[in-house]
């Protein structure tokens, strides 16, 4: 634009120079014309200059209004193409927000359920913290019980491994005692061997018999051992007697007699009053008639009865 109107500028002075080349010309070879045409031909070139620069005013003016429009019109195209980049723009983010709405409004339930279950396993939580709690407190108290339990074992343990000790000890003891036990002897009670005859004797010659065979007369100790002799099923010697003094009964071994004591009913009665008895100074048990415990009974040692003996091991 700017060199289009210096083309113009320059083209008018041209012609202005061409227009004073002119009227000078005009002057040197007409100087004999007259004053009034001088002013005539003077004044159209003035007019033509002026006109000219009309012209050149008009033409720069002209120009300039095209480019102001074609710059508008290009402004216009640009906002056109902005405006229509914008709608674009609009529309796609109007679709988004929609899309974006519809999501939203999807997962408003799907956010409350997990709100929910939020909560329930909150709940759920505490209440296995609880139960983790007290089982804790539950695992202490167990350790210790086991803890106690466990010395306790150790104690049982080691009293176990003694008695088993003594139990061996004793097994070995009684199978030597078995194994020595000699023929018609019978173990029966842990710390004694029992004979009974197969023959009936005088008390006397009875306990000879038990003498030479290393023993003398049972002396009776316990309920047990007395049971256990009523188990022969015999009326045989024992070894208690008051030969010595009239009713002052003793053992074999010189021990008195005290509980217990297993006497029948109304014995000892040395006889009572029947002369035929004689003196009752020794003792049989009358199994075969008199049962169960209470078998004793006083007779006359002369008698022959069958007869135990007692070996104390
Ligand atoms: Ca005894
Ligand atoms: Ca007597
Ligand atoms: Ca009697």
């Amino acid at each position: 634009m700017a060199d289009y109107v210096n083309k113009q500028v320059i083209e008018l002075k041209e012609v202005n120079q061409e227009n004073q080349n002119r009227a000078t010309r005009s002057v040197k070879t007409e100087t004999h014309l007259s004053d009034g045409r001088l002013r005539l031909y003077r004044l159209a070139a003035v007019c033509l200059g002026v006109l000219c620069v009309l012209q050149v005013t008009l033409n720069i003016s002209l120009r300039l209004a095209f480019y102001n429009r074609g710059n508008e019109t290009v402004e216009r195209d640009q906002l056109q193409t902005s405006y229509n980049t914008l709608t674009e723009e609009r529309d796609q983010l109007q679709t988004s927000y929609k899309t974006l709405t519809e999501e939203r409004d999807q997962l408003k339930p799907i956010y409350n359920i997990l709100t929910k279950e939020r909560d329930q396993l909150q709940t759920s939580y505490n209440t296995l913290t609880k139960e983790r709690d007290q089982l804790q407190i539950s695992y202490n108290t167990l350790t210790k019980e086991r803890d106690q339990l466990q010395i306790s074992y150790n104690t049982l343990t080691k009293e176990r491994d003694q008695l088993q000790m003594d139990r061996d000890d004793l097994t070995s003891k009684f199978s030597n005692l078995k194994q020595t036990c000699p023929e018609g002897w019978q173990i029966k009670l842990e710390s004694s061997w029992y004979f009974l005859s197969t023959e009936t004797k005088s008390w006397k010659e009875s306990r000879q018999d038990c003498l030479k065979r290393g023993a003398d007369l049972v002396i009776i100790n316990s309920d047990l051992e007395q049971e256990f002799l009523l188990s022969f099923n015999k009326r045989a010697w024992i070894g208690l007697t008051d030969s010595v003094t009239e009713g002052a009964w003793k053992w074999v071994d010189g021990t008195p007699l005290t509980i217990p004591s297993y006497w029948y009913s109304q014995q000892p009665d040395n006889g009572g009053d029947n002369p035929a008895n004689g003196e009752e100074d020794c003792v049989e048990l009358n199994t075969e008639t008199w049962l169960p415990v209470k078998a004793w009974n006083d007779q006359s040692c002369l008698d022959n009865r069958y007869w135990i003996c007692e070996k104390v091991v």
